[in-house]
């Protein structure tokens, strides 16, 4: 089985001045909003992200170019391209990530549960793998 994937269609309430997507907590996305940051200018071969965490839910969205994001949860893995503005992924709990394949006009935002905490990053592969068997 490939890991779960799960994204959001967020509405476009667009008119004729152009396009909006208003994304409120628990209702657009499934945990209470604490922290936005965004990530912008980023070079086409980086890498980012290669690490899970204990706690922390996130929604990324793409707002404007593309990347693409590989999700593992210990068992599988899935490779994802988000290019629209109005499409969000879940990044549970648990599961690696890493963004790469980044457009030069790349934002990528993220909606995340909780405040920044270091302590609540697993950067080492092989211990998230130990943990994500238990
Ligand atoms: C994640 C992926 C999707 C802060 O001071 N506050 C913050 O809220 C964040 C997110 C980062 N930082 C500092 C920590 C580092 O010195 O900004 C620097 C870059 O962060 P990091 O290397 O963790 O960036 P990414 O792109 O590898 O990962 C980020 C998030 O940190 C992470 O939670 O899931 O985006």
């Amino acid at each position: 089985m490939r890991v779960k994937i799960t994204t959001f269609n967020f509405p476009i309430r667009g008119d004729d001045r152009g396009s909006l997507v208003a994304i409120e907590e628990s209702l657009d996305i499934p945990f209470p909003l604490r922290r936005v940051y965004y990530i912008f200018n980023t070079g086409h071969d980086c890498r980012r992200g290669s690490h899970a965490h204990h706690t922390l839910r996130q929604v990324l969205v793409c707002v404007h170019g593309s990347c693409k994001i590989l999700l593992d949860d210990g068992q599988e893995r899935a490779e994802v391209v988000l290019d629209q503005a109005s499409r969000g992924l879940l990044v549970d709990r648990m599961i690696w990530h890493e963004m790469y394949d980044f457009s030069g006009d790349c934002v990528l935002l993220a909606l995340a549960s909780d405040l920044y905490d270091e302590g609540d990053y697993i950067r080492n592969y092989d211990e998230f793998a130990a943990l994500a068997e238990c």
